[in-house]
Parts: C-alpha cells; sequence; structure tokens
C-alpha cells in the first residue's frame, strides 16, 4: 500500500517519565494484586481477562475475535452489538512488562477493522492504524514486547478508515493492563478496573447512530457523541464495596466517545497517583479529577467513611461545550457507582509510599527543533489528513518542542490532560526515541484520543489520526506562551530544517496564499 503519511513520522515520544526503579519500595516481581475481583457485596463484575495459551515464561499468547453480537447491553432490551469475544467491554488484556505478547486476531465482522493498542510502545505494523486494516473474515496476528518501564493502564479497540468511533460505539472497546515487576503500592489493595462508557440506544434497543446531516447527528458531529446512558464495565450503576479504614486502588478508563468525566466520590477527596503514563512520582490529592476520552487515570480510594454508611461515585458537572449546543443536563451530576461500607470496624490505615517512582524530566537544552501545531476546524496547520502525505520526520533521538495552539471555538482535548481552551497555547517537549514507522511514545507520559475527540469530530477519522499523530507525541507543557497567533503559524520555515531532520518531500507549508480557517 501507499506510504504511511503522517505516520511516518515515525514518532516516538519520550516523557518526562524516565522510570527508576526506587529500590526501597521496589516490590516482588509478578506480584498480581488481589484483583479486580468482586467481594459478596459488589454487583459490579470486571470483564474476563484472556486467557494465556501460552506456557513458556514471559509469553502471553490470546486470540480475540470481533463479531457482531445480540446482547443485552442495556437491562430487558437486546441489542445488536458489536464485541470482542462476545462480551462488551471486551476481556481484559493482562501483561507484565518485559512480556512478548502474541495475538491472534479474527475479524468476523462485515466492514474491515484493525485493533489499536491505545498508548502501548510497539511497532506500527503491530499496531492497527488505519493503513493496516484486516479485511472481513481475515485474522492479523499482532506480535509485540512491552517495553520496561511502560507499567499502566491502557485500553484497545478498533482503529479503521472512517469508522472507529462507529465501531467503538458498538462495543468495540476493552482494557490492557501492564504490571510492573517493582510496583511501589502494596500488591495487598484490593484492585478495582473502572472503565467508563457512554452510550444511546432507540426505542428498538438499536445503538443510536444517526445519520450525520440530521439535526442530531449534527450536533454529535459538533460536540461529540454523547450517550444518555452512563456505563461501569457495561453495567449501569453498579455496587462496589468498602471497608471502613480500607485503601483500594481503582483504574478508571474513559472509553466514551466524547464524554469527558469529573469523577468525585461524595465525602471523599481521592489520591491521584497515575495516568496514561503510569504511576506518578507522588501521588497528589484531589476533590476530583478530570477523565478526558481515551484517557486513564489510577486512583487510591480511601474508606474514609463510617461502617455502614454509603457513598458515589458521580461524574460532576463540567462545561467544555459552545453555548449554542450545550447540552441542557450540563450542569447536573450523574451518579455512576455506589460505594457501600461494610459494617465490619475500621481497619488500620494502609501507608501510602510518597515516592512511587522516580521520574526524570527531559533536557530541555537538547531541543532539535519546535514546531508550531495550530489546531482548527478540522485541519492540522490548515492542511486535513491524508493518508499517502508525510508532514513531520522528526530525527530518532531528538527532542522537540510542540506548541499547540487551539484556534477552534471549542475546548480540545489532547494529549495534555486537561481540556486546551480557545486561545490556549501550552508547549509540549518531545523526545524521538524509537525507530520505524509511526511508532508510539517510548514512555507515553500523555497520550491523545485518536478518535474520540470531543472538538473535533467535524473531521474524518483520518483527520482524527492525523492529530493524534501529532498529539500522541505530546508530553510535557513547558511553559504558555501568549496566545497571539490567530493566523497561519510559520510553520515549516521555522521548525523544520534540513538539518535538523532531513529532506522534507512536500512543499512548505503554508503557501503565501493559503490561509487557516476561522
Ligand atoms: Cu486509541
Amino acid at each position: 500500500m501507499g506510504a504511511p503519511s503522517v505516520l511516518r513520522a515515525g514518532i516516538v515520544l519520550a516523557l518526562l517519565t524516565w522510570p527508576g526503579s526506587p529500590g526501597e519500595l521496589a516490590r516482588a516481581a509478578r506480584q498480581v494484586p488481589r484483583s479486580i475481583a468482586a467481594t459478596a457485596t459488589d454487583t459490579l463484575t470486571s470483564p474476563p481477562v484472556l486467557k494465556n495459551l501460552s506456557r513458556a515464561p514471559g509469553t502471553v499468547e490470546v486470540t480475540l475475535t470481533a463479531a457482531p453480537s445480540r446482547l443485552a447491553l442495556l437491562p430487558g432490551v437486546v441489542t445488536d452489538a458489536y464485541a470482542y469475544n462476545g462480551s462488551v467491554p471486551g476481556p481484559t488484556l493482562e501483561v507484565h512488562e518485559g512480556d512478548r505478547v502474541i495475538i491472534h486476531f479474527r475479524n468476523d465482522l462485515a466492514e474491515p477493522t484493525t485493533i489499536h493498542w491505545h498508548g502501548l510502545h510497539i511497532p506500527s505494523d503491530m499496531d492497527g492504524s488505519p493503513l493496516r486494516p484486516v479485511a472481513p473474515g481475515g485474522h492479523y496476528d499482532y506480535i509485540f514486547t512491552i517495553k520496561p518501564g511502560t507499567a499502566g493502564t491502557y485500553w484497545y479497540h478498533p482503529h479503521p478508515d472512517s469508522r472507529t468511533g462507529y465501531q467503538i460505539a458498538k462495543g468495540l472497546f476493552g482494557a490492557i493492563i501492564v504490571r510492573a515487576g517493582d510496583d511501589p503500592l502494596p500488591a495487598s489493595l484490593t484492585e478495582r478496573l473502572l472503565i467508563l462508557s457512554d452510550n444511546r440506544f432507540g426505542t428498538d434497543g438499536s445503538v443510536d447512530l444517526p445519520d450525520p446531516l440530521s439535526p442530531q447527528g449534527q450536533l454529535d458531529q459538533e460536540n461529540g457523541r454523547e450517550g444518555n446512558v452512563l456505563f461501569v464495565n457495561g453495567q449501569v450503576a453498579p455496587t462496589v464495596s468498602i471497608r471502613s479504614g480500607e485503601l483500594q486502588r481503582w483504574r478508571v478508563i474513559n472509553v466514551s466517545g466524547a464524554r469527558v468525566y469529573r469523577l468525585g466520590i461524595t465525602g471523599h477527596t481521592l489520591l491521584h497517583v497515575g495516568d496514561d503514563g503510569g504511576l506518578f512520582e507522588r501521588p497528589v490529592e484531589v476533590s476530583d479529577i478530570l477523565v478526558a476520552p481515551s484517557e486513564r487515570v489510577e486512583l487510591l480510594v480511601r474508606g474514609s467513611g463510617a461502617p455502614g454508611s454509603q457513598a458515589t461515585l458521580r461524574t460532576l458537572p463540567y462545561d467544555r461545550y459552545v453555548p449554542q449546543t450545550r447540552p441542557k443536563d450540563w450542569n447536573v451530576a450523574h451518579d455512576l457507582l455506589s460505594v457501600k461500607y461494610s459494617t465490619a470496624p475500621p481497619m488500620s490505615a494502609v501507608p501510602v509510599p510518597p515516592v512511587l517512582r522516580h521520574v526524570t524530566a527531559l533536557d530541555t537544552a537538547a531541543v532539535t527543533a519546535t514546531h508550531v501545531i495550530v489546531l482548527s476546524q478540522g485541519l492540522i496547520n490548515g492542511r486535513a489528513m491524508d493518508m499517502t502525505r508525510v508532514d513531520v520526520k522528526a530525527p530518532l533521538g531528538g527532542t522537540e518542542i510542540w506548541q499547540l495552539e487551539n484556534v477552534s471555538e471549542q475546548q480540545i482535548f489532547n494529549a495534555l490532560r486537561y481540556g486546551l481552551r480557545p486561545g490556549e497555547t501550552p508547549d509540549v517537549q518531545i523526545t524521538f526515541a524509537t525507530p520505524g514507522v509511526g511508532n508510539f511514545p517510548l514512555i507515553p507520559k500523555y497520550l491523545a484520543p485518536p478518535m474520540p475527540w470531543p472538538a473535533w469530530r467535524y473531521m474524518s477519522d483520518q483527520e482524527l489520526w492525523a492529530i493524534a499523530a501529532y498529539l500522541k507525541r505530546a508530553v510535557k507543557p513547558v511553559r504558555n506562551r501568549v496566545p497571539d497567533s490567530e493566523g497561519p503559524p510559520d510553520f515549516w520555515a521555522s521548525a523544520y530544517t534540513v538539518a535538523n531532520i532531513g529532506p522534507y518531500p512536500s512543499a512548505p507549508f503554508p503557501a503565501a496564499n493559503e490561509k487557516l480557517p476561522r
């Protein structure tokens, strides 16, 4: 097939986290927490874990099939869905750092699909990009090795050209957990996986995916498609148990197409211990936390309530909308999950390590290039996605600063873990550390959601992929630049230097007569 365009950017980033191993905190290798298991009073269930067919040490070999399924996604109603191995969410892929992973994938859908391993640092031909569709009835073996230092929470989903949002809305998504040999958090903690999704259904139970030209379809494009039914692991308002004084480890993944969650538990604060790039250096105490589409967070939930009491995990109001299309209920909190305290007496507090791992900042003195990335209505630097064109070439091992400018009228949720408000211009710093085409960050401190971008639903998946190709590489806000530029940046002229990056195959942008849309 043709040249992999943007992906050939071959960009891989290194982040601000170079995990060290805080020896004093290191724990026995390959310990798996008492996890993800429900207790007698939990109604929340977890997706099944993919069965490892291999007996070879350090090898995880599994089979995954995407197929149409008729499932009761809503109680009492049968929905024509898509499912991985028959379940929504799909089964969880659990691996350890260093594992060789073999996934025998079969596509039993009537349309092409792929599996994208969101956030994992793997070769591009193994990452299920739109460039490598698996035909209906076809199969593909995804084979990759989990890099050291990449422990964390990830997810997988289809990434075919133009149909990504559709296929995820139909039910194709699942969790990935990469475990560390030296996880600093006690393995004795109850660990929970919370996959947050939303969806909308017709009266006949079908997934509501309206014609893009219909009023609802246009609203979906304007705001991103939000659903009115909120699921946790495919369940509506389930219950989890906790004991007074207990410390629980929650891994949260937002697989929703557009909904931004602002999570809080009534009467509780949360210890935010990790995100897309795994554990932080230090826990951060928060009252609530924003989780954008595709983002993952790790939380420690402390059972500060009294025996027998109850609390609620809710998503709190967050205004990411333009006034004209703001949903009526945007300022209402939605319940996601009940947290029920057992009547057992409080247990003694479990200490949280003050330092989870060592994180080394990137060296800004070694920056090889600075790029201005202007995000506007469906375009990056005025250009639409083209899979045959290469937009960025980056030197292997180089570190670059990318200035992201949002000149659209909406917030853009991206690699930076927060909304990029109109006019906001953070810098991000990236390093290119893995050879190859369209590779993924060596250590993904922040990864962009390739598909479900609230402000970018105007665009085709190809265009979204173009943004992803840029922003997946974004790592660390370096500083905030004065939002002085609303016109086309002097992008290639100043940022692209042959000496640093090598010859570029197409004309510089912008040409004198090109203007960014407003
Ligand atoms: Cu993804």
